[in-house]
């Protein structure tokens, strides 16, 4: 089990202040966010690749997700969202980043007459995405969504429905536990789906909301959840994805997996 570290801690300051956190962050591995002033280009990769060579970070890259909706009902915004994502597929790919992770489609106001066209869209979507990050040597993957904003893939059920209606497929889920503890799913996701669970977002909150807190901060039993990661024999990384309490949530983290 790697420890990593998103940069969603400093996803309001510039680049170039993300860039130093990364330089002298105490972990294994890096998520970088492809969106807002983050967002990649060319010359961005190349920076990017030069810390993470001198680090000797293994990364992964979380998509772009505001105003993202891969079920949109539209054609002409879906395929505008599809060709956004694939450019972020293919920068990951330059990273030399193991996985992309992305968010599930949302609930469109067709839904609530139609909510089949919005299950359809969010397969296909997934299928294309899926296939097209392989080309470029990157590995996809679906993170879990949570209420009280209308994912498609929330539960662990969702899940299980959404893996017999795509077939089958290597496509794994990143474990949200922050999500998943708002959704009261944690126990859920490792009892019905633990041979799918790749890749991990840890951060703490009190059951309500995504607050993305520090480890310890919430209401989240972390040492319960390790165990449950050590159980299911996890080989990714559990990626700290708080807001704030960065440094002490590692350190908490590093404890807790050192811990027999
Ligand atoms: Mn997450």
């Amino acid at each position: 089990m790697k420890v990593g570290l998103s940069t969603l801690f400093c996803f309001e300051q510039l680049f170039t202040t993300m860039l130093r956190y990364i330089e002298t962050a105490d972990v294994e591995s890096i998520e970088l966010i492809d969106d807002g002033q983050h967002a990649f280009n060319e010359s961005r990769i190349k920076t990017l690749k030069e810390i993470v060579k001198k680090r000797g970070f293994a990364t992964s890259v979380h998509a772009p997700f505001m105003n993202v909706n891969i079920a949109s009902s539209s054609k002409s915004v879906r395929t505008s969202i599809m060709s956004r994502l694939k450019k972020s597929i293919q920068y990951s790919g330059d990273l030399g980043s193991r996985y992309w992770v992305f968010h599930p489609g949302l609930q469109t106001d067709v839904g609530q007459f139609s909510s089949e066209l919005d299950w359809k869209t969010n397969l296909e979507s997934i299928r294309e995405l899926f296939d097209f990050a392989e080309q470029f040597g990157v590995t996809a993957t679906i993170e879990n969504g949570l209420h009280p904003l209308p994912f498609l893939l929330k539960t662990a059920d969702d899940f299980l429905r959404f893996y017999k209606d795509f077939g089958e497929t290597t496509l794994g889920l990143t474990l949200d536990i922050g999500h998943a503890n708002v959704n009261n799913q944690i126990n859920w996701f490792f009892e019905k789906l633990p041979e799918k669970i790749v890749h991990a977002h840890l951060h703490d909150n009190h059951g309500k909301s995504d607050e993305h807190l520090g480890l310890g901060d919430g209401n989240v039993d972390w040492q319960k959840t390790v165990r449950a990661f050590k159980r299911i024999s996890f080989k990714g990384t559990l990626v700290i994805e708080s807001a704030k309490n960065v440094e002490e949530s590692i350190q908490r983290l590093k404890e807790l997996i050192a811990r027999p």
